[in-house]
């Protein structure tokens, strides 16, 4: 069970922000509003918030996932990719040292997303991307290795369309990988049940357990009924202006 999540909104620079998508500027009121109403569906799942207060010089900060890898036996710091997303670290350290005794960190020159970092139970997939390095993937795995939890790398490289694994996977519960159907013939996934996602819906791929609802984005409707089929009870959030940034559901928060 998850009992808290930090968030932080976005902000007025929310626009100035990374992106590959070419799906036209975001509408920041619009982008204020769909981060309410995520916040809200956290709040019905159960969870306390830990507002972050709006960071307008790091324009990416609403997309906290990336920074930080969460267990339910440590904290460890990541290092994002992104140098321009570096400056994020720092209120994000400060809020996790509120809940954790320890808090370790990914040091230079490993860089980790946390978008790229998939907990499979007590296993964990570390995407190799444009964002997190070999490196980075190593000292993880350390950390993660001292926890008693194992991993495995997924090298994503050469997928030049997902900027994090988890904008291709997602890891519900009882061995149920949600997984974009380029992703489905990958060794490292052959012991998951697998719900495949078409390639039309392959933004949904991104979609969060938490407690027991998913967090879906809304405007896919054959994803929404592969879980309801599945036994689970999606909760679909408009996700708009987040995925003219490259934003998936989960990066706008670290639960735990
Ligand atoms: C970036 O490029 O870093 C941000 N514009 C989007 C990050 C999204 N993160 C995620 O989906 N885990």
């Amino acid at each position: 069970m998850f009992r808290h999540a930090i968030v932080r909104p976005p902000g007025a620079t929310f626009a100035d922000g990374l992106t590959t998508a070419q799906l036209g500027a975001p509408d920041v009121d619009l982008a204020q509003r769909q981060h309410e109403s995520y916040c809200r569906a956290l709040e019905e799942c159960g969870l306390e918030l830990i507002r972050l207060p709006v960071e307008p010089n790091y324009p990416d900060s609403t997309f906290v996932e990336d920074t930080a890898v969460l267990s339910s036996r440590s904290a460890i710091l990541t290092r994002p990719g992104a140098p321009s997303r570096l400056g994020e670290l720092a209120e994000i350290g400060d809020a996790l040292g509120k809940f954790y005794n320890l808090v370790h960190k990914i040091e230079p020159p490993g860089t980790v997303d946390g978008g790229d970092i998939c907990e499979a139970g007590s296993h964990y997939f570390i995407g190799i991307s444009q964002r997190t390095n070999e490196e980075g993937a190593r000292q993880l795995a350390r950390f993660l290795a001292a926890d008693s939890f194992t991993s495995a790398t997924v090298d994503i490289r050469g997928m030049r369309s997902l900027l994090h694994l988890k904008s291709g996977i997602a890891y519900l519960d009882r061995n149920n990988l949600v997984l974009m159907e380029e992703l489905t013939g990958r060794e490292e996934f052959s012991g998951y049940d697998q719900i495949v996602v078409s390639h039309d819906e392959s933004y949904a791929c991104n979609c969060v357990l938490v407690n027991d609802r998913v967090l879906v984005p809304a405007g896919f409707p054959r994803i929404q009924s592969e879980l309801v089929r599945g036994g689970y009870k999606p909760l679909p959030l408009e996700m708009s202006e987040f995925r003219k940034m490259d934003g998936g559901l989960s990066c706008l928060s670290l639960r735990f």
